[in-house]
C-alpha cells in the first residue's frame, strides 16, 4: 500500500466574479503553483479577442501608439519575483468586523513575472511635461452594487511609480504566458504596491494632467480611518510589513516535544530585518531563524523557529516581523471601515499533550 498524496487546493470564496484563496498554510513554495494561486477578480472575466493583443498608450504623451503583442515580445525585458497582496488578505481578522470579501490569510501568491519596463514604452511614446498620473485600464468590466451604470476596472499610479525601472508590463508568470485567469496576456505588475494596482487584462495606458478618480480608485482601496464619515481617508498603496505563521495550523495538538515553527514574512518596502516569536502570548519573544534576505529582491522571506514543547498545556504563538525600514507588525492592526492592509502579529493557539 502506498499513502495518498493529497494535494492543496484553493479556498472558494466566490464562483461569479471568480474569487479564491491560497491555502497558505499548506504550501511552502517560493513559487506558488498556479493551482493554489489566490484569484480577486470584480467583474465576470472579460472575452479574448484579437483587440486583447493591442495595447494603447495615449494622453499626454508626444506620440500616442499603440504596441503588438509580438512587439512587446522582442523588447528588452526582465524577470521579477513578486509577491501579489491583495489589500483585503486577513479581512476577517478586523474587530469590529469589517464589511468586505472575508479573507484569511491567503490573499497572497508569488511568482517570476517577465514583461518590459513601463518606463521603456513610456520612452518610446515620450511624456508630455503636464503629465502627472497614469491611467490603466483592463478589459473587464459590469456594475457596482454602490453605483449606476457600467465600469471598467482601472486604476492610476502617480508618475514617480509609473516610471520605477520595476514596473512592468507583463507577459509571462513562472516562464509561461500568463494564465488566463491572471491577466492574459498582459498585466501590469506594481512590485511593492498592494495587487489592486496590478491591472490585468491590460488594454490601455493613458498619461493624465489631473487626478484619476475611478471608483477602484477613490472609493474602494482608500483607507476610511472613521466608521461613520469618510473624513481622513488616504489611498491604499505599499504592502505593509508583515508575516505568517504556517505551521503548525491554529488549534492544532502537538505532543510533547521538539516542534518546527515556520512560516513567511515580507514588506512593501525595503527587506525583512528579522522575525521574532513569542509562545506565551506576547510575553517573551526569541528570533527565528530567518533565510538571508536578498535587499534588493521583493520576494516573501521564510523563516523558522524550533521549539521545545516540554510542558502539557495551552500555548498562544505569534510571529512579529520587522523591514529595514524598523517598521515593525503590531499587535493589533490599524481599524478601517473597508478592512485594508491588516498586518498585526500572526497569531495560533495549540495544545501541548
Ligand atoms: N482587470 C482587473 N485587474 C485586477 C483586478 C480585477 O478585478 N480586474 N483585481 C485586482 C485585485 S483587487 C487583486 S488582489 C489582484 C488579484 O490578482 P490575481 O487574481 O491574479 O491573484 O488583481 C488586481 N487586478
Ligand atoms: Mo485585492
Amino acid at each position: 500500500m502506498h499513502s495518498p498524496i493529497i494535494k492543496p487546493y484553493p479556498i472558494t470564496r466566490s464562483l461569479i466574479p471568480e474569487i479564491q484563496e491560497h491555502p497558505i498554510h499548506f504550501v511552502s513554495a517560493a513559487i506558488t503553483p498556479e493551482a493554489c494561486f489566490y484569484l480577486r477578480n470584480h467583474f465576470a472575466y472579460p472575452r479574448i479577442t484579437g483587440q486583447s493583443f493591442v495595447l494603447s498608450v495615449g494622453g499626454e504623451v508626444q506620440k500616442p501608439r499603440t504596441f503588438q503583442y509580438e512587439e512587446l515580445l522582442r523588447m528588452p525585458s526582465k524577470e521579477l519575483t513578486v509577491p501579489l497582496e491583495c489589500a483585503g488578505n486577513n479581512r476577517e481578522l478586523f474587530r469590529p468586523r469589517v464589511f468586505g470579501e472575508q479573507w484569511g490569510a491567503g490573499a497572497i501568491s508569488q511568482g517570476v513575472w517577465r514583461g518590459v519596463a513601463l518606463r521603456d514604452l513610456l520612452r518610446l511614446t515620450g511624456l508630455q511635461a503636464s503629465a502627472k498620473e497614469v491611467v490603466f485600464e483592463g478589459h473587464d468590466s459590469g456594475r457596482r452594487p454602490d453605483l449606476e451604470g457600467e465600469f471598467v476596472f482601472a486604476r492610476s499610479l502617480p508618475l514617480g511609480k509609473a516610471m520605477h525601472p520595476d514596473t512592468l508590463i507583463a507577459y509571462a508568470l513562472n516562464g509561461e504566458p500568463i494564465p488566463y485567469k491572471h491577466g492574459y496576456p498582459f498585466r501590469l505588475i506594481v512590485p511593492q504596491w498592494y495587487a489592486m494596482a496590478s491591472v490585468k487584462w491590460l488594454r490601455s495606458i493613458t498619461v493624465i494632467r489631473n487626478h484619476f478618480s475611478g471608483p477602484f480608485q477613490d472609493i474602494d482601496y482608500m483607507y476610511y480611518p472613521e466608521k461613520d464619515s469618510d473624513t481622513r481617508k488616504t489611498p491604499v498603496t505599499t504592502i505593509q510589513v508583515n508575516s505568517i505563521i504556517q505551521q503548525p495550523l491554529n488549534r492544532s495538538v502537538l505532543d510533547k516535544g521538539m516542534h518546527l515553527i515556520y512560516g513567511l514574512a515580507w514588506t512593501g518596502t525595503g527587506w525583512i530585518k528579522h522575525v521574532e516569536i513569542s509562545t506565551d502570548g506576547g510575553e517573551n519573544w526569541r528570533p527565528a531563524v530567518v533565510q538571508p534576505a536578498s535587499q534588493n529582491a521583493y520576494s516573501w522571506t521564510f523563516w523558522n523557529y524550533t521549539w521545545l514543547a516540554d510542558q502539557k498545556g495551552e500555548y498562544t504563538m505569534m510571529s512579529r516581523a520587522t523591514d529595514s525600514f524598523g517598521f515593525v507588525q503590531p499587535a493589533a492592526a490599524k481599524w478601517n471601515r473597508k478592512g485594508y492592509g491588516y498586518n498585526a502579529y500572526s497569531v495560533v493557539h495549540v495544545q501541548v499533550e
